[in-house]
């Protein structure tokens, strides 16, 4: 079988069970090929020390037979690529915000360099029958830089995030370069039907590409393929986790001093992606409209903090702290607090239990490329007596997850509604929905998704020679 070569922003050692099911799923395959892992290291060196744009060296560590290799990045890199490109340009635009991106001529040179640094350190360590599989939006130049070195492999790419639409894509100064680099892959995945969608308009309207069956195109000269492998979560690890000590405390504890309260639970990255701010209002008119959920209703939201060196971070959480505190102030009293807001990053063991003592989960994204915590939600539940999973229309899971109570982020009262009926669900209901959903995620599982991408890979015509190249 060919080695396993995965490249990611972020190297995580499979080991550790903080590392969670995607690190798991892949560390599995990098095993059984001897594989091996490059990415950032996530250190930054300031110029005085040593660390100049577009350089670096590669650290050496192992996981078992698996090689983790790892480049630290200069202060002007990390700027430009991570925080500027990446960051403040592809991430916003990508979840459909362009009011919040930043737009400045330097970051694209900054992200090509990174990629070209990678490309150049990766090269010579591949062999000619490697499989290399690259992740996500910090890395999407990276194939036809390691074409122009000369690297033949198959190579896929996956997007994590979501695609949008053509014309919010053109918005983006460079959006042709980058969408010429990601036909230099020879599989692009993508986690939704609607953002395979988006891909396949724009190649169509502005590259003219021709479509020449089973998910392939002509374009640029050469043939790309590219489909939806939604991403799922190891549901027999989480199921086990859910067993674990440290889990069944967190459940006994929950079940105590709640029992004579609802609890709802959201656990999310600070990120102006997940609408946290439009949860709130959301439970805040769930309270203005329905009294009899004061005393019986709290809500537990875990907002990880997530890249706190890029600015919009900064004025989400000023909203969210002042928007909880102020329903606290204006519906809680002595024995019951709405909202326990935490700003702090919960240990894993823990989540499945506080997930399984929850009646109800607030999944609610304003744009998310598949969302992990809906599925989590689902394999933690007791079967008996499962909660409900309130979610996002716009995560890319509600495609998979009909189940669920699909609901508009948008619309205040139509979601304050949605909880209201999560709340009041009678069991024969919570029980069919939850089957269905827990049969979804099982089949939809990490594995399937890595086998099932992994398997089109190896499929995947061979590359042409010739290099997909734009100047920037
Ligand atoms: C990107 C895409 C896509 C969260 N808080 C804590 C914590 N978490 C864990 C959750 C879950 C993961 O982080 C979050 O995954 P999501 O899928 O919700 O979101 P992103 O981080 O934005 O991930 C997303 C994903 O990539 C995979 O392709 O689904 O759309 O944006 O596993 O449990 N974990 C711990 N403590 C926390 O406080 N331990």
């Amino acid at each position: 079988m060919s080695r396993l070569v995965v490249v990611s922003n972020r190297v995580a050692d499979p080991r550790k069970t903080a590392a969670g099911g995607l690190a798991v799923a892949l560390a599995e395959v990098l095993n059984n090929t001897g594989g091996l892992w490059f990415g950032w290291s996530g250190k930054v060196i300031e110029t005085e020390a040593g660390g100049r744009a577009g350089e670096g060296q590669i650290h050496r560590h192992r996981a078992g037979s698996v090689k983790l290799l790892t480049v630290d990045l200069s202060r002007e890199d990390h700027a430009a690529y991570y925080l500027g490109y990446a960051n403040g340009v592809l991430w916003p635009v990508f979840h459909y915000r362009l009011d919040l991106a930043d737009f400045d001529a330097g970051y694209i040179h900054g992200y090509r360099r990174v990629n070209q640094l990678f490309a150049k350190l990766l090269a010579p360590l591949l062999k000619p029958d490697d499989l290399i599989w690259v992740h996500d939006y910090h890395l999407v130049p990276l194939a036809s830089e390691l074409r122009a070195l000369g690297c033949q492999q198959r190579i896929g790419f996956f997007l994590h995030i979501p695609l949008p639409p053509p014309m919010i894509l053109a918005a983006i100064p460079g959006h042709d370069w980058l969408m010429r680099g990601l036909c230099a892959y020879n599989l692009v995945g993508f986690q939704s039907q609607t953002d395979h969608a988006h891909f396949c308009h724009y190649i169509e309207h502005e590259a003219r590409a021709q479509a020449i069956g089973e998910g392939r195109w002509r374009v640029f000269n050469r043939t790309v393929q590219a489909g939806a492998f939604p991403i799922g979560i190891d549901v027999d690890e989480f199921t086990a986790l859910a067993q674990a000590r440290e889990s069944r405390e967190m459940f006994a504890r929950m079940k105590r001093d709640y029992s004579v309260r609802n609890l709802m639970v959201g656990v999310d990255r600070l990120d102006y992606s997940k609408g946290l701010p439009q949860r709130m209002r959301a439970f805040r008119e769930l309270l203005h409209k329905h009294p009899e959920t004061h005393q019986r209703a709290t809500l537990i939201q875990i907002a990880s903090p997530s890249r706190e060196d890029v600015s919009a971070y900064t004025d989400i959480l000023h909203e969210l702290e002042s928007l909880c505190g102020s329903i606290n102030g204006n519906y809680g009293d002595l024995e019951w607090m709405p909202v326990r807001y935490i700003h702090r990053t919960v240990a894993r063991a823990r989540l499945p239990g506080l997930y399984r003592a929850s009646r109800v989960a607030l999944v609610t994204p304003l744009r998310d490329g598949m969302n992990l915590v809906a599925k989590e939600f689902i394999a933690a539940q007791d079967p008996e007596d499962p909660g409900v999973l309130v979610l996002s229309r716009f995560a890319g899971a509600a495609e998979q997850l009909s189940e669920a109570l699909l609901v508009n982020p948008y619309d205040t009262e139509g979601t304050a509604s949605a909880i209201q009926m999560a709340l009041q669900m009678p069991l024969e209901e919570r029980r069919t929905r939850h089957q269905a959903l827990l049969a979804t995620c099982r089949q939809y599982d990490v594995h399937w998704w890595c086998n099932s991408f992994l398997g089109a890979l190896r499929e995947a015509q061979a590359q042409e020679s010739g290099t997909p190249w734009l100047r920037l």
